[in-house]
């Protein structure tokens, strides 16, 4: 079992380079707070010459441009990547649980995500040679036109630590598909298995400069990709704040964006469910992940009719999650990613207590456990839609509850957010379950479930969780620019 983190260095280039002011951060475990090991920090200047590189693989690499591959010569690369992450499958799930403190479970069924990611993309890779020069229909017969479609450019990709090495993939292969070439910015709480994705690139011989990694914090390694005339576009996960950041510089050099960032999704569950049934998903809804996921469904609506017996049945299956290491065999819930995360919840919970809120179950660090960034499952009552807890992103395993009596009701309620990612909706009345889909304000809405997440249908937000589409062939669209190409066919004069 892993219990440290191999040393690496910053890839870019095709090469590992110390950076250049050869700052360093800890490797932080969050079920034991040791140090496990380091990272490299990139500053500005790293990224740069990252930048750089992956400018010339990308156009001006003499006869060798990324951008000017076949599709199906960049899907060889995508599947060799796949069955690396496969073939290291229990090492790299390892890692992730070590450094993220997810179950290992989970993270062992990230990596199965992480290669089926990259394999869909392939196909997309091969798909798209056959969808150049698309006919375009035109009124007049002098001229024809077709489009072609074109790789944007030098991306960047910065993304958050709840699924590390996934939310890379969910980038980086769309990305590499559509001919672009990129830098990846991974969260300095968890860059570990990106540095991995690193040496996989390296051992099948990915083209130098077609996947630069380069890790730190935020403001010193992630900042100059937005801000950076030469970098053509930037997809980013993360925290509605640094998304606003983000925007703002790109704004400066007018380049796209895409945005997936906070979410307080609801969960509506109506009176004719199955109870039993309901309750695992609103459990599966906000605690999968340690409750660290953007999508969460921690907003619970319940029909007053079935809302005691729904609420007390959900308490005392939550008390029962079994929370401990993440390495421990039936681990549910392991750590929250970081101090800082374990502090801001532990906030949120005392704010709510403050407000007026009830905590139904959890809302503290379990008593078995000494150490570690540990939080109870919890569960808060008594909430209005003016609490904070009600209305804000909390990312840790906190589901807040409040009851509705009609389904317009819930529908109105569920919609008064400013974020608008995830909904699901839980009813045996398939005309309901209809409308209310058709009716929540959501990226994503989930009948009788919650959470499931597939890499062929598309994934975003809407309001302050952000814009664009990431997975399926939205995904892949968000890499390639359409160029339109028009020529005058006829013999006459014009
Ligand atoms: O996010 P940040 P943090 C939410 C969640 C969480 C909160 C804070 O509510 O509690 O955000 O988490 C990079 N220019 N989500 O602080 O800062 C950073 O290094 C460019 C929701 O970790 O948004 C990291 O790689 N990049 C979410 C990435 O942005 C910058 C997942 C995300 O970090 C930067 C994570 C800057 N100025 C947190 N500053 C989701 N939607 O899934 C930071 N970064």
């Amino acid at each position: 079992m892993a219990s440290k983190v191999p040393i690496r260095q910053l890839f870019i280039d095709g090469e590992w380079r110390a950076p250049l002011k050869g700052k360093r951060l800890p490797v932080i475990n969050p079920t034991t707070e040791e140090t496990i090991g380091e990272i490299p920090a990139a500053t500005a200047e790293d990224v740069e010459i990252a930048i750089k590189a992956a400018r010339v693989a990308f156009t001006r690499n003499r006869g060798k441009d990324w951008a000017r591959t076949p599709g199906a010569f960049r899907a060889k690369y995508l599947r060799a990547i796949a069955a690396k992450v496969i073939e290291r499958k229990s090492e790299l799930a390892e890692l992730e649980a070590l450094d993220s403190g997810k179950p290992l479970d989970e993270t062992a069924w990230d990596m199965d995500d992480v290669a089926g990611c990259f394999e869909f993309y392939a196909d997309l890779a091969e798909a798209l040679d056959s969808e150049q020069r698309a006919p375009v229909s035109l009124p007049m017969e002098a001229f024809k036109s077709h489009v072609l479609k074109e790789p944007i450019g030098v991306v960047g990709l910065i993304t958050p630590w709840n699924y590390p090495l996934l939310m890379a993939a969910w980038k980086v292969a769309p990305a590499l598909a559509a001919g672009c070439t990129a830098i990846l910015k991974p969260s300095e709480l968890t860059s570990v298995t990106c540095l991995e994705l690193a040496s996989i690139c390296k051992e099948i011989g990915l083209p130098p400069g077609v996947l630069n990694i380069v890790t730190g914090l935020g403001p010193e390694a992630g900042a100059p990709l937005p801000a950076h005339p030469d970098v053509d576009k930037v997809a980013f996960t993360g925290s509605t704040a640094t998304g606003r950041a983000i925007m703002t510089a790109a704004a400066q050099v007018i380049k796209p964006v895409s945005l997936e960032l906070g979410g307080k999704s609801p969960i509506l569950v109506f009176e004719d469910v199955d109870i039993e049934k309901a309750a695992e998903w609103a459990m599966f809804g906000c605690f999968w992940t340690n409750g660290q996921i953007c999508s969460a469904t921690s907003r619970l609506l319940v029909q007053e009719s079935i809302a005691d017996e729904f609420i007390k049945k959900l308490v005392n299956w939550t008390k029962s999650i079994k929370i401990s290491d993440p390495f421990e065999k039936g681990c549910r819930l392991g750590p929250v990613v970081s101090e800082g995360q374990y502090k801001k919840i532990l906030n949120f919970i005392s704010v709510a207590k403050e407000e007026g809120a009830t905590v139904l179950c959890g809302g503290r660090h379990p008593e078995h456990l000494k150490k570690g960034y540990f939080i109870e499952p919890t569960i808060i009552g008594n909430v209005n839609p003016s609490m904070q807890i009600w209305r804000e992103e909390v990312f840790g395993p906190v589901l807040t509850v409040m009851t509705f009596r009609t389904e317009e009701e819930a529908i109105d309620i569920a919609n008064d957010s400013h974020y608008a990612l995830g909904g699901a909706v839980l009813s045996n009345n398939a005309d309901l379950c209809n409308r209310v889909s058709e009716h929540l304000q959501a990226g994503i809405v989930w009948v009788n479930c919650s959470q499931p997440c597939f890499c062929q249908a598309p994934w975003g937000g809407n309001k302050r969780s952000g814009f664009g589409r990431e997975l399926g062939k939205w995904g892949l669209e968000n890499y390639l620019i359409v160029k339109q190409v028009t020529e005058y066919v006829s013999n006459d004069p014009w």
